[in-house]
Formats: structure tokens, sequence, C-alpha cells
């Protein structure tokens, strides 16, 4: 019988992704439902995806994997950080209230950090990595793939946005990315079986 892990996200650009760095194993996965919301309450990306995985593993009795992620932008101080999501009501505000916020700001550096977090139907962290990818804020959307702030965030090493990118291009470079290249193997090794 395969192993269930539950998606504990209501995000549905960052389902897809998930969900795509996960197909190559023998697990089913399930989705969270809706009505199970957790607080993010950590100060940081790690501490916020322990607590989802955590929380929505020992709800529903079963394996989770859970992603905290955001945008860290170097003359806003680091700022949306963890507070990524809650920066506005959708996608597009959120993209107008960063270029406002950065107005014609000339240092432009940003980060993407994405924190994974595994944890048993017990609510205990069976694994946890982080990934980084360094890019720029641009003065204005490109790009119509992915999700989130991805037209507005560019990858000098490709020069493109992730929003330019095909699905596999910002895997493979990207902040999920690198987490998951880190989990993967490890991931491979777990016993389910707890
Ligand atoms: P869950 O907590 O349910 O997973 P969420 O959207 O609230 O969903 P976060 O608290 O981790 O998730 O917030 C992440 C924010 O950062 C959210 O606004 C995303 O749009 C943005 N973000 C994260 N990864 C991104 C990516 O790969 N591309 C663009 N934006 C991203």
């Amino acid at each position: 019988m395969k192993k269930i892990l539950v998606v504990a996200t209501s995000n549905p650009g960052k389902l897809l992704e998930i969900q795509d760095y996960l197909t190559d194993l023998d697990l089913e996965l399930q989705l969270k439902p809706d009505e199970l919301e957790i607080e993010e309450t950590g100060e940081t990306f790690s501490e916020n995806a322990c607590l989802k995985a955590s929380q929505v593993a020992a709800a529903m009795g079963q394996w989770a994997i859970a992603d905290d992620s955001g945008l860290e932008v170097e003359a806003l101080e680091g700022a949306p950080g963890i507070y990524s999501a809650r920066y506005g009501h959708s996608d597009r505000n959120r993209i107008e209230r960063l270029l406002f916020e950065l107005g014609n700001e000339l240092n432009r550096e940003a980060r993407f950090v994405c924190a994974i977090a595994i944890a048993r139907p017990d609510g205990s962290i069976a694994l946890q990595t982080e990934g980084i990818c360094p890019g720029e804020i641009l003065h204005s959307p490109r790009g119509n793939n992915g999700f989130g702030y991805d037209p507005v965030f560019y990858v000098p090493e490709q020069q493109m946005t992730f929003a330019e990118m095909t699905p596999e291009l910002k895997k493979s470079v990207s902040h999920r990315g690198k987490a998951f290249q880190v989990l993967l193997p490890k991931l491979q090794k777990l016993d389910f079986g707890f």
C-alpha cells in the first residue's frame, strides 16, 4: 500500500510545484482540507514550515509536508519576508505594493527563501531543509508563468524573471527547487512506517 503524505498548503501555485517535485516517489499525495487553517506565529520561515507540517500532520493523523516561503528585499530591510503572503490581498496587489515601496530605489537586490518541513503523524518533525535563490526586483512585471511575485523577480544568471521561465527551468534554479534537491534524497530514505 502506498504511504500517504498530506500537502499542507492552501496556495494553488505552491501546490502545483510541490506535487511536481514529489511525483516520482511512491507516495499518495493528499490535500489539506480548506477548513484546516494554521496560524503562522513563527519568527522564521523554518519555524512556520514546522508549525504548518506539525499541526496538519497531528490533526489528520498522517504524514504531512509544508512549505513556508517568501521574498526578502535588501533595500526594505528584508521585508516582506515571512509576511510575504500578508503583504496584500492578491498576487497583483502584493506586487503593486512592493513596487510602490521600492519606488526608484537603485538597490534592487532580493532573495527568495523556501523552508520545507515534513512531520510524522504524531506531529514530530522528521525532516527540514531550506533553499535560497538570489535575484533582483524589476520596475515592472514580465512574463506569465508561475505565481505570486514571479513576474517581478529577475534572475541575472538566466536573464529572465521566474514568470518568464518554463516550470522546468524555475524548478532547477528556484529557492523551492534548491530546498527539494536537498530534501528528496533524505525523503527517499525515510521510514514511513513510524
Ligand atoms: P500556505 O501557507 O497555505 O502554504 P501561503 O501563500 O500563505 O500558503 P506562505 O505563508 O509561505 O504561503 O507565503 C508565501 C508568499 O510568498 C506568498 O505570497 C507567495 O506568493 C510568495 N511566494 C513563495 N514562493 C514563491 C514563488 O516561487 N514565486 C512567487 N512567489 C512566491
